[in-house]
């Protein structure tokens, strides 16, 4: 059944949903921090979603690729949806606990300086170890890349992410080039010409630079860390060299009075965010990947006062 924006405000499953932990602020999103930010073009904010949330997490993405985590043999399949390990899931309710988690609500809107903040619905990340054996999972290559042209924007745009599991170096870890980010926003960077290549899935760093390995930084970090980058930072994950899998969930916020800084890949305006949070569908701008289930088969997930205003169903 779909639900018009009206009603879906008064529907009995998103009635206030208490969250029993997590409620204290992000204090500690400093000015250190915000500064290490502007200066390397990503920051690690430690602490901000619980243990429990991190599992459930987990357990929705073992559960929908129907892998075990002390089976290894489950890890790899004859046909995996897609090479980079890309999970196409959005509205199950764990992810949902995740994104109204209050911590992470008080990381975005200190960093945009903003309370009025929407959440996107992002999907997940699945990265088992390198198996040189397997064609589709043995590939070294490191495909650092831009995901949004950034020069179309006036102010600083984030991405982000969430570390479900404890992630060291080799774990396939974020990775990125900081050194080109601060070219870019030093004004110094010679190769701005080549970002005329930019086109609506990104731009590999490769296309535009020779680079070497030595050139990039690979984040580790502890479960429940959410790293946050700027999109003028050429990124990537590396390959996963340790023997357990890298499980990553996407998340983002942005203003939700100013579709100015939104990238226009992924803007979802207020009718449309409340409209695919009720029918349990992706975003548009993440539908027809393999594999995909559309719509999502779960119960509709609780919200928070905070998550409906993250969603759009109330005002702010
Ligand atoms: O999986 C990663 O660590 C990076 C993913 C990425 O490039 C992105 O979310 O834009
Ligand atoms: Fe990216």
């Amino acid at each position: 059944m779909e639900l018009s924006f009206e009603q879906a405000q008064n529907i009995q499953s998103i009635i206030d949903y208490p969250l029993e932990t997590n409620t204290g602020m992000v204090d500690d999103l400093t000015a250190q921090q915000k500064q290490f930010l502007e200066d390397n073009g990503y920051v690690v904010i430690e602490n901000v979603i619980d243990p429990q949330q991190c599992s459930n997490s987990i357990q929705a993405i073992c559960d929908f690729l129907e892998v075990s985590l002390s089976d290894p043999s489950t890890w790899y399949k004859d046909k995996p949806l897609n090479s980079i390990g890309l999970v196409p899931l959005h509205q199950h309710p764990a992810f949902w606990d995740v994104r109204q988690n209050p911590k992470l609500y008080s990381a975005f809107s200190r960093l945009l300086d903003e309370t009025n903040l929407w959440v996107t619905m992002d999907r997940a990340s699945f990265r088992p170890p390198c198996r040189y054996d397997l064609p589709t999972y043995g590939n070294d290559e490191n495909p650092i890349h831009w995901d949004y042209d950034f020069r179309k924007k006036s102010q600083s745009l984030y991405q982000g992410l969430i570390y479900l599991s404890d992630t060291n170096k080799q774990q396939g870890a974020f990775s990125c080039v900081p050194s080109v980010y601060q070219q870019i926003k030093a004004g110094t960077f010679e190769h701005m010409d080549s970002l005329d290549q930019f086109h609506s899935k990104g731009l590999f760093l490769k296309d535009v630079m020779p680079f070497s390995k030595d050139d990039i930084v690979a984040v580790d970090a502890p479960a429940g860390s959410l790293i946050v980058w700027d999109a003028r930072l050429p990124h990537g994950c590396v390959s996963n060299h340790y023997h357990q899998p890298r499980f990553v969930q996407f998340v983002s916020m942005f203003k939700a009075e100013d579709q100015e800084s939104v990238p226009v890949e992924i803007i979802q305006d207020r009718h449309e965010r409340v409209e695919c949070f009720q029918t349990m569908r992706a975003p548009e701008c993440h539908r027809n990947l393999r594999g995909q289930v559309d719509p999502e088969p779960y119960d509709q997930p609780k919200l928070t006062a905070l998550g409906r205003k993250l969603v759009g169903i109330n005002s702010w």
